[in-house]
This record gives structure tokens, sequence and C-alpha cells, in this order.
């Protein structure tokens, strides 16, 4: 004989079989439907229209976000001119360029690498650790290793115009965050595909002439970017050191599944971090981008300057974000 509980299971389970037709509808909350022709969306941090046009390249052929944020990423990490990502990032205190980069996929499947050499690509790297090990992060030489394994070429990283930059340092050695308000290039890159999965990347050669070891948020789920594909994604761009106590992306994911509309969580994590580190916050430069599942967009930053692309709708533009403190 059924027990009270069993039919109530039963009937549960059948009824939502029945209306797996209309997931959209029964979930409605957790999935959101997107907002008409939002879809596909890509949005990254700075002027890195080059990597949204790359990514808007696989998204609008019917492309995986996770593929479209990939291959953002890989644009400014080949690019010598971009002092702040891969190639021709500008290197330690001892000189050497060392890499940190994340990604996550619609099922929350995360990969990243720390303190890695040599390689042009860490977004890839951190994919690979992502597909192919138990793991979710490899650091320094065990991520080398690791990247070599699965066939990619040790390189040089370290550009003769990164060289010279700092041969100029060494002279006052002044260690201290130049992460403040002037243009960098950190990408974070978060997108939507046309079947509403999302994904995000972040890459990034960290902090110029850091401490040998020192590695930011920018490879850590959650502070340098973060996703998740009930609600959204946001990813980070700025001192990182101040994105890692706050846990900015994390935080701002969990701001839209409360309801916030994506610019509304950026401000609200901006703010709280303002609040909880007057001086960092003063003195240092922190931008957000935020994606949710709706296809809507927001971007926020502790000072002016901070700006963004985003392709949608065929369009591919860069905007200037909002930010707490004014000129
Ligand atoms: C870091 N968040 O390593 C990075 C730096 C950055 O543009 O965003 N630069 O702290």
């Amino acid at each position: 004989m059924k027990t009270r509980r069993q039919f109530l299971q039963n009937s549960l389970l059948g009824a939502m079989v029945a209306g797996s037709g209309d997931l959209w509808a029964k979930t409605a909350g957790f999935f959101e439907r997107p907002e008409k022709g939002a879809l596909p969306v890509v949005i990254a941090t700075w002027d890195n229209r080059e990597a949204t046009a790359a990514a808007w390249q696989i998204l609008s052929n019917g492309g995986r976000a996770l593929d479209a944020v990939e291959a953002g990423a890989r644009i400014p990490e080949a690019d010598p001119d971009d002092t702040s990502v891969g190639y021709g990032g500008f290197p330690d205190r001892d000189g050497h360029v060392t890499l940190d980069a994340c990604i996550m996929d619609e099922f929350g499947n995360a990969g990243s690498v720390g303190f890695l050499e040599h390689i042009m690509h860490p977004i890839s790297v951190a994919r690979r650790v992502m597909e192919k090990t138990p793991h979710v992060m490899l650091a320094g030489e065990g991520a080398l290793q690791f990247a070599l394994s699965e066939g990619f070429q040790k390189e040089n990283m370290l550009t003769e115009t990164a060289r010279k930059a700092w041969e100029e340092w060494k002279v006052k050695s002044e260690y201290k965050p130049v992460i403040n308000i002037e243009r960098h290039d950190t990408i974070g890159i978060v997108a939507m595909d046309a079947r509403q999965r999302i994904a995000g990347a972040c890459t990034t050669s960290g902090m110029a002439f850091k401490m040998r070891g020192r590695i930011g948020d920018s490879p850590i789920i959650g502070a340098g970017m973060f996703a998740d594909n009930e609600v959204g994604a946001a990813a980070a761009t700025g001192l990182g050191e101040l994105v890692l106590k706050t846990l900015g992306s994390f935080l701002i994911v969990e701001e839209m599944r409360r309801g916030k509309h994506p610019q509304k969580a950026a401000e609200e994590v901006i703010r709280r971090l303002a609040r909880k580190y007057p001086k960092d916050a003063a003195d240092n430069q922190i931008g957000y981008v935020v994606l949710d599942k709706r296809g809507r967009h927001g971007a926020y930053s502790l000072h002016p300057g901070f700006n963004y692309a985003i392709f949608q709708r065929d369009e591919n533009i860069v905007k200037e974000a909002g930010s707490l403190f004014l000129k």
C-alpha cells in the first residue's frame, strides 16, 4: 500500500515530467526568461572590443558561451601592447612575467591557474584544469608542468617594452600598487549564448612589479570572476587585494539572486567595500562588469575612468561605467 508521502512524491514527479515542456514557466525565478533580443551577449572589462568581437564570432554562430569567453580572453593574452595581460604583461619585481587566469562554464565547473610562467594562453590552461583534472586550481611549477604535458609551448613572455619599464621601475623600486584610475586592461569577460548558457573568464599578468609569488584576485573563483547559470555572472578588474578581501564577483551574483538588477548589485558591492576599506577604496580603482540571466547588464567602479565593452544586438560598443567617487 502506498503511504501518503509516496503518493505526494509520485504525483509531484508526474507533474514535473508532464510540465517539462515549459520549464521556464515552471521554474520562474531561477530560469528567467531573457529580454527580447538580449541574447546572445558578451561584456568585458575595459575597451576590449577585439575580445568581445572574437567572442561574438562564436556566439552569433550559435556557439557556446564557454568557447566565446575563452576566445575573447585569448585576444589580450597574445597582444604584446597590452601590459597587464599575458604576453607583454609587466613582470614582477624580479623581472618575471607571472600569470593568473580562471574560467567557469554553465554547469558551475571551474578551472584556474595562478603564478603561471612562460605560457601564452593561461586561460586555455585554466580550461584544461577544469576539464581534464579533478582539481580547480593549479599554481606555479605544477601549473607549468601540467601546461607542458598538455602540449602548450614554453615561451618568453617578457617583451622589450616590458623589460625597459621594469628597468626604469628598478631605479626607484617603489613598491606600491600602480593600479589606480588610469587605464589598464586586465580582462574579465562574461557571456550568455543563444541557449541562455552563462560562462565567464578572467586573465591577467597582475599588478606590475608585484612581489614574486603574489597571486591576485583574477584566478580566484568568486573574487576575479563568478558565474552561476541560474542567476548571472560578474568579473572584476583593479586592485586584486581588495577584490580578494570582499569576494566581489560572488557577492554581486548573490545580490542578483536576491532580486537585484545587475547595475544595482554592482553598486551595492562597490559601496560595501568602500565602507569597509575606506582608505584602500580612496586610493585604488576597482571595476566590475555584470550580466544576468535575462541578458541585462551592469558596470560600476570606485573611481571615474572605468569603461567596458559590450557586444549585443549586433553592436560592439564601449561604455563608460558610473562610479562611487566623482572626479
Ligand atoms: C590583479 N585584478 O592582479 C588584477 C589586476 C588588474 O588591470 O585588474 N589590472 O590584482
